[in-house]
């Protein structure tokens, strides 16, 4: 039945906002599902996850600097800090922080206290070496060695495994410099 009172534009927005999360969050859970089933192995689902996750990286850093305005990081501290800060927030709805820092400044964790992927999510006994949330390791890979880091990501805390948060680790292997591609006169 249509509401007495309209809703504001707003309301509507915000009620669209909220659908299209809780759809992404349930076909993202019927896809490892069809994937737990598929594959069988947790270990070969946690790699499809992160090589999703990699495959929509690679792409999604274009989306990311067009509407960001972000530029060119300093440091790796500072790239982690956009990661965490704009990148997840734009595409996560959620920042996460950014610690246990190496002393070269070249390996970081990035930790997430609230997370749309899991919500409605229980992991059964069975899986319990599952990274679930690998597709955001994965998509944290891609992006990066789309400008030039290549990284190694790793899952550290898990909150459906009981842990107090989620935690994944960012090493930056190698920083390939980008060459200006014109001599300049
Ligand atoms: C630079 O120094 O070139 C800027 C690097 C910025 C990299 C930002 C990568 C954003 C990744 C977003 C991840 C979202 C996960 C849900």
């Amino acid at each position: 039945m249509a509401p007495a009172v309209p809703r504001s534009g707003d309301a509507i927005f915000a009620n669209v906002e909220r659908v299209n999360a809780e759809l992404f969050t349930l076909t993202y859970g019927a896809i490892v599902r069809q994937l737990l089933t598929d594959l069988e192995e947790v270990e070969e689902v946690n790699k499809q996850l992160d090589q999703m996750g990699y495959n929509i990286g690679i792409r999604l850093i274009d989306e990311f600097l067009a509407k960001s305005n972000v530029t060119r990081c300093v440091d790796f501290r500072e790239t982690a800090e956009v990661i965490a800060k704009v990148g997840f927030k734009m595409f996560l709805g959620v920042t996460a922080s950014v610690s246990n820092w190496d002393t070269e400044g070249t390996c970081c964790s990035l930790i997430l206290e609230d997370n749309p992927l899991v919500d409605f999510v229980e992991l059964p006994d069975t899986c319990q070496g599952l990274n679930y949330c690998s597709i955001l390791s994965g998509v944290v890979r891609g992006a990066l060695e789309m400008v030039s880091m290549k990284t190694e990501v790793t899952w550290v805390r898990d909150m459906l495994r009981g842990d107090d948060a989620f935690e994944f680790q960012v090493k930056l292997l190698k920083q390939v410099p980008e060459e200006y591609p014109y001599k300049d006169d």
